[in-house]
């Protein structure tokens, strides 16, 4: 077959996410109105503020707005995250970043499936934040085992996906019609089971030893727990939930209210609990349920660069010694405040966080930069200043520890916080992924060293027409 009757990594990926959408809107019903809402607060924010518009459309997001970002699985074995890794490759989505999870109490390591490279990220910005269950971090070896055979036991992925994977992997894409039958048979994995896999009894033990550990063992596959659209006001929708009938988590996770928006901020509805049925050894079966899904919202910013970065953790930590935030609200507006304050010191102009190397930017030519010619020589700094060169921010597309975390123990339930021996292990995922993770870093300071070589060239060209 020739590649060029090959539908694109992009398109598929399209595909999926607003088959995804769909499904997850009739089997969530509560997140359909928070689509609503969130489309709403967008709608108002844009009216309300002209420029937003007019950088919006500068950047080419506005279409991208009401699209989902992300959406977020938990996997039970090493063979379910390889080969979900080569179905993701399917779709253009690459492994990018290690989160150790551990540290924050929550018995998983994870990474994010997504989208690499501007273009690619410009035409669907989908991404899948997935986790694998650390079973050696539970203490009790028997019931580490048998949820071992229980897991073993299971197949996740349905036989056509795992045929047209391989086939695609063969050919080195897929035509119309079988992209089509991929993404109906990729969804599948990530479908609800209202049936679960173990009996009452064991579903409990699992419980008990971590409800993350029921939530993966219990069930026939790694229902998508929850799924999230961008937001141009995220304090707007956080605090406009409860009109909706609809309970937010306790706090925003991530840096606080900015002029200049860094990295990511991210909120949540609490999980729902949701009616399961459990097949006793007997036979019979019988009524329980299980609280898992969610709905979140989220606000991105800049990309910080590592010296960036470590500044952000550093404020990030020193607000937490401050106030610690409570699950259940009741000091919510005193993190908020010592939160804030705490980040005062970080400068809150693209130019001061430009001047000072914490964020990573685009570099384009001005209007006036595009008739110009200029000595190629030059640094950044003095075509700057005289108007020939202008930056925009990069938008961070990663996610950071310490939120996913807080998403994860809000959703959790407000028990379930549990402590393990902190135990990062980034080579044992990338043994299980069956491949390296990519460097977040790398992948920002390559998409701003291709847009000083892009102004280089222009410039440079433009002397020659001279
Ligand atoms: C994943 C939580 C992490 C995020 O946005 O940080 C996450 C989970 O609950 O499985 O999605
Ligand atoms: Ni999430």
């Amino acid at each position: 077959m020739k590649e060029n009757s090959f539908v694109s990594t992009d398109l598929i990926r399209s595909a999926f996410s607003a088959a995804m959408s769909a499904m997850y809107r009739t089997e969530v019903p509560a997140y359909g109105t928070l689509m609503e809402l969130v489309g709403k607060v967008n709608a108002e924010t844009l009216t309300a503020d002209p420029d937003l518009q007019a950088r919006l459309d500068d950047t080419d997001s506005l279409e991208r707005i009401s699209e989902e970002r992300h959406g977020a699985i938990r996997l039970g074995t090493p063979a379910e995250l390889s080969m979900m890794r080569r179905v993701f490759a399917i779709m253009g989505m690459l492994p990018v970043g290690y989160y150790d999870l551990s540290t924050a109490g929550v018995p998983v390591h994870s990474t994010a499936f997504r989208p690499v490279g501007d273009a690619a990220l410009k035409k669907n910005p989908f991404r899948v934040f997935t986790s694998l269950l650390r079973l050696d971090l539970i203490a009790d070896a028997a019931l580490r085992n048998e949820a071992e055979q229980i897991l073993s036991r299971r197949q996740i992925f349905t036989d056509g996906a795992i045929a047209l994977t391989e086939k695609a992997e063969k050919q080195g894409g897929l035509d119309k019609a079988d992209a089509e039958r991929f993404v109906a048979e990729a969804l599948e994995t990530f479908r609800w089971h209202d049936k679960a896999n173990v009996s009452p009894d064991m579903y409990h033990r699992l419980h008990d030893a971590h409800r993350l550990i029921a939530d993966v063992v219990s069930f026939k596959g790694p229902h998508i727990n929850h799924l999230t659209p961008r937001t141009l006001d995220i304090d707007a929708v956080q605090a406009r939930m409860p009109d909706y009938a609809i309970a937010p988590k306790a706090t925003i996770e991530g840096p606080p209210t900015r002029k200049c928006a860094m990295l990511l901020r991210q909120t949540s509805f609490k999980a729902l609990e949701e009616p399961v049925s459990f097949q006793a050894a007997d036979g019979s079966w019988h009524e329980g349920s299980h609280t898992a899904r969610f709905g979140e919202i989220e606000q991105r910013g800049i990309a910080l660069t590592p010296k960036g970065r470590t500044l952000y953790d550093d404020l990030l930590n020193a607000s937490r010694k401050i106030v610690r935030p409570a699950a259940d609200g009741s000091n919510a507006a005193e993190y908020e405040k010592a939160l804030s304050d705490a980040f005062i010191p970080f400068p809150d102009t693209w130019a001061g966080i430009r001047a000072e190397g914490l964020g990573y930017f685009a570099y384009s030519l001005t209007a006036r930069g595009r008739k110009a010619k200029a000595d190629t020589s030059r640094s950044l700094d003095s075509l700057i200043a005289d108007g020939l060169v202008q930056f925009d921010p990069i938008v961070y597309e990663d996610f950071l520890p310490v939120s996913a975390a807080g998403i994860f123990q809000s959703n959790l339930g407000d028990d379930a916080a549990q402590e393990f021996v902190a135990s990062p292990n980034q080579q044992r995922f990338e043994l299980d992924l069956g491949a390296r993770v990519l460097n977040e870093f790398d992948h920002y300071a390559g998409i701003e060293q291709a847009s000083i070589a892009d102004i280089r060239q222009m410039l440079s060209s433009a002397q020659a027409a001279e």
